[in-house]
């Protein structure tokens, strides 16, 4: 195997910048599972089901609540046909109405007319979860339309006793989820919250639960509701001084993350397959399909972030045949695009000056193998295929249990003759790294790690040959 560059052409591939940081975050043990789950759906389902609103008012009576025939195993069926790893439900959205029926409110599902105010989503949906092995998450709205005591301090009250309810009811909670949105209660009055207290509630009832909000504390907001990571992707984020909704730091900040930040607050893109979060059927024919939500997927997981897609029931209480279809579509796509590791059982290895430091197997999809490339002295990975292959995605990762390192990356495509035929420079790899490119014939990969914060620990590089209308646009 050829392993030395041209001298000049080295320096012209590789910046040498080490800037070594004191601080080096790394994820807790529930943030690395979380990392691992990826995609999973979101369901927006309540009294906006039923009125068409986006944002209720919390004045709509219960009764407006009544879908014909709800069936939480149907949403797990169409979960799992989808390839998601979980579901996370508004069980409180801004309107107030508790899909579940709590001490702490009159205006729930026990209230409503639905089976005889005997109902309880909550209960059906964590059970069905259970069943078909989906991880259960919820969605509880801090803002509140409809609670009269929402703008008191008693109000923090109601919500940490919702909120143990919830835990203690429906758990194990996977995923909680608290929105930033903070307007006037029905009162005319806005909450003074007392985060602290909440993020500690959930802390005793639930120790693994990941929290999400604007700035987690466990979970970020990406920034935007299109489903869209910043191409530069950083884990860590500063959080001092920050709160949840009008408090939380600039959209582009949260897109991208602080290359410095002194937390690991990762990014979670949620958006929705319909223009609206709530079902609407004058959207039926606006569902996104395969394909787009092929495009969302390569840039929010393909950029180190969780995909949190948003599939509402309709009032029967079931999800449309147009979303269902479309997922499967967009399950489809995955398996046909990654099925075919191209990497699988080849050797890399990572050459040190002038030297083979090591050698070891990429994409054997062994997650706890990686190479080290050095901070302290050139070095860079060297992948060759036994014959030329037609290439159009590489997939890079970075082995989080170490952190997060590198400031920049610089994948260089040989012929046969070690001749370049294409570089692609990125910044970000983090969890996982999906670059597309035009379908190339390439016979050796290198990568070069052109700056990064102390050492890049790459784990697994992978590659394919993805459908030509599948590339990222
Ligand atoms: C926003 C809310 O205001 C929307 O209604 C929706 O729930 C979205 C996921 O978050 O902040």
């Amino acid at each position: 195997m050829r392993c030395l560059l041209p001298a000049a052409l080295l320096i012209s591939l590789i910046s040498f910048s080490q800037t070594r940081t004191v601080d080096n975050p790394v994820p807790t043990k529930q943030q690395l599972a979380w990392h691992e789950m990826e995609f999973y759906l979101f369901t927006h389902f309540g009294p906006n089901t039923f009125t068409d609103k986006e944002w209720g008012e919390g004045t709509e009576p219960e009764d407006i609540f009544n879908p014909t025939n709800l069936d939480c195993r149907q949403w797990c069926r169409v979960a799992k046909a989808a390839g998601a790893k979980g579901i996370i439900i508004t069980a409180k959205h801004h309107d107030g109405f508790c899909l579940w029926p709590s001490k702490y409110s009159t205006h729930t599902v026990r209230e409503s007319k639905w089976k005889n105010g005997k109902g309880d989503v909550l209960k059906e949906l964590s059970q069905a979860c259970k069943e078909y092995g989906l991880k259960f998450g919820v969605y509880i709205s801090p803002w509140d339309r409809n609670h009269p005591k929402y703008g008191t301090p008693e109000y923090n009250d109601v919500f940490v006793n919702m909120m143990k309810e919830i835990f203690t009811d429906y758990g194990p909670i996977w995923e909680l989820w608290w929105d930033g949105a903070n307007g006037e209660g029905p009162n005319g009055k806005k909450q003074v919250y007392d985060w602290d207290r909440f993020k500690k509630t959930v802390r005793q009832l639930s120790p693994n639960t990941v929290i999400f909000s604007d700035v987690g504390p466990d979970i970020r907001w990406c920034g935007n509701e299109k489903g869209m990571a910043g191409e530069t992707n950083w884990n860590l984020l500063d959080t001092a001084g920050f709160t949840p909704g009008a408090g939380a730091p600039p959209v582009d900040t949260l897109n991208r993350g602080n290359v410095n930040g002194k937390n690991w607050v990762p990014a979670e893109c949620d958006v929705s397959i319909r223009p609206g979060w709530f079902y609407h059927k004058e959207e039926d024919g606006k569902v996104k399909t395969p394909e787009e939500l092929f495009q969302l997927y390569l840039k929010s997981v393909g950029r180190g972030a969780n995909l949190l897609l948003n599939v509402p029931p309709d009032r029967t209480g079931r999800i449309n045949e147009k979303d269902s279809v479309a997922l499967a579509g967009f399950k489809k796509s995955r398996d046909e695009s990654f099925r075919n590791n191209l990497m699988k059982g080849m050797y890399s290895v990572v050459i040190s000056g002038d030297s083979i430091k090591s050698k070891q197997l990429v994409g054997d999809d062994d997650p706890k193998t990686y190479i080290r490339i050095s901070d302290t002295r050139y070095e860079f990975v060297e992948m060759k295929f036994k014959q030329s292959k037609k290439i159009n995605c590489i997939i890079l990762s970075e082995y989080l249990q170490k952190g997060q390192h590198c400031l920049g990356f610089n994948l260089v495509l040989r012929n046969d003759n070690y001749e370049v035929i294409k570089q692609i420079k990125g910044t970000t790899i983090g969890k996982k790294r999906i670059i597309t490119f035009p379908t190339t014939n390439a016979s050796i990969i290198n990568l070069f790690i052109s700056g990064q914060k102390g050492a890049t620990t790459v784990s697994g590089v992978q590659s394919y040959l993805l459908p030509e209308n599948l590339i990222e646009k």
